[in-house]
């Protein structure tokens, strides 16, 4: 147990296990940039050619776009869609793990999961404020929420079947959630890079407190050992889905690349988890629900099986199993929010009046 409490602290690596130091949680994961990452050609520029030069040149050097900064519309396009998608998937991402707060099995693990829940909450703030910089509403990103046109992760929409969901939730998918988000602290918007230094700081403590609670339970009853391997079963191919499509069928990839929204690819991404996740597993004494899954000497990295890009692309198209659920809640949880935002701007309305009395 002193070996696991180590390593759940990110520590040190045990003999027997050979986890290399700071693998174990993905804070420390930022990757650079592969060589060659920027050979992506220009996308023909139909803007202003001496601005959209001032641009590319910040862009090479691996400077930093400002809210006031001129860029190309393609490339806020770009942010608005990703950041917008990544703050609707904060916040129906508290759905599947908020289903378990009535009902979780004791008061401290109760109080982690609030936190957890307010945390990501938190993390769809930061993001729609950031995109806001960009000169869209919160009003425009929540419509194209609410009426089905934006996206958010797939991953939200499977349902969270037991109390080993909520562990699972935490180990793999804030894993597979900070494998993404670390390169984006490095992300050449300056809004979006700085807001999420925070939020991976946060997801960091979720996925240990996913994997504290998995441990707990695989140190328990042979059912709760059960479980947790059925919750793994059912999320570990999920997890692997959720980095995006492979990059051969990625229409976004070679231009966030180039613009240097994105760092790392999602077929890099998605190895990466794999090869950090598969000691973790190890550890935990789960087995991963693939066949293929093995470590292939040459490459240097666990090779594993086929997704199930059909799956993918239905639920990501609105027929998973929860999305019509999941959306239903998201409207609701508006429309019975409404008289709180407008009892909010009718105090900020009269501060403001009697501020301009004051100082008049
Ligand atoms: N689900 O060309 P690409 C979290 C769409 S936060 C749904 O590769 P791109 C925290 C994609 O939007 C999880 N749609 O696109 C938490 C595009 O469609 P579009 C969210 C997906 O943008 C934990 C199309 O497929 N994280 O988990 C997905 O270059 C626990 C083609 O794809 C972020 O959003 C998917 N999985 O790369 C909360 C991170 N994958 O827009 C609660 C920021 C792809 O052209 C509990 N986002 N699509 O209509 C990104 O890094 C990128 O946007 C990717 C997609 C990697 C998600």
């Amino acid at each position: 147990m002193a070996a696991l409490t180590a390593i759940l602290l990110g520590k040190i690596a045990t003999d027997k296990t050979h986890l290399p130091e700071n693998l174990m949680y993905t804070q420390s994961f930022n990757v650079p940039d592969a060589p060659g990452g920027k050979t992506v050609p220009l996308a023909p520029s139909t803007e202003d050619p001496v601005l959209q030069a001032a641009f590319d040149t910040r862009i090479d050097a691996d400077g930093r776009i400002e809210p006031q900064d001129w860029m190309p519309d393609a490339y806020r396009r770009t942010l608005v869609r990703q950041i917008s998608q990544h703050a609707h998937s904060e916040i129906v991402g508290m759905l599947p793990e908020g289903n378990w707060i009535s009902r979780a099995p004791s008061l401290k693990r109760k109080a982690i999961l609030i936190a957890k829940v307010q945390d990501e909450g938190g993390h769809g703030l930061y993001l729609y404020s950031a995109a806001e910089t960009l000169g869209t509403s919160r009003d425009q990103m929540l419509e194209g929420l609410h009426s089905g046109r934006a996206k958010y992760s797939s991953i939200f929409n499977y349902p969270t079947l037991t109390w080993a969901d909520v562990g699972v939730i935490g180990w793999l998918v804030d894993g597979a959630a900070i494998m993404n988000q670390i390169p984006l602290c490095r992300c050449s918007y300056g809004p979006y890079a700085r807001a999420m230094v925070r939020v991976c700081k946060e997801e960091s403590f979720h996925q240990r407190q996913g994997y504290e609670a998995l441990l707990v339970m695989m140190s328990g009853t042979d059912e709760q050992k059960a479980m947790v391997q059925d919750a793994v079963n059912r999320w570990w191919w999920k997890c692997l889905a959720m980095f995006g499509p492979p990059d051969a069928d990625s229409p976004n990839s070679a231009q966030g690349m180039r613009w240097g929204i994105k760092r790392v690819s999602n077929d890099d991404l998605r190895q990466k988890f794999v090869d950090a996740t598969v000691p973790q597993a190890k550890v935990l004494g789960v087995t991963l629900p693939d066949p293929d899954l093995k470590w292939n000497e040459e490459r240097q990295h666990h090779d594993y099986g086929q997704i199930d890009w059909n799956e993918f692309w239905e639920t990501v198209n609105g027929n998973g199993p929860c999305n019509k659920e999941r959306l239903a809640t998201r409207v609701k949880a508006y429309k019975d929010g409404e008289w709180v935002r407008d009892a909010a701007l009718a105090h900020a309305r009269k501060q403001q009046a009697r501020n301009m009395k004051e100082a008049a």
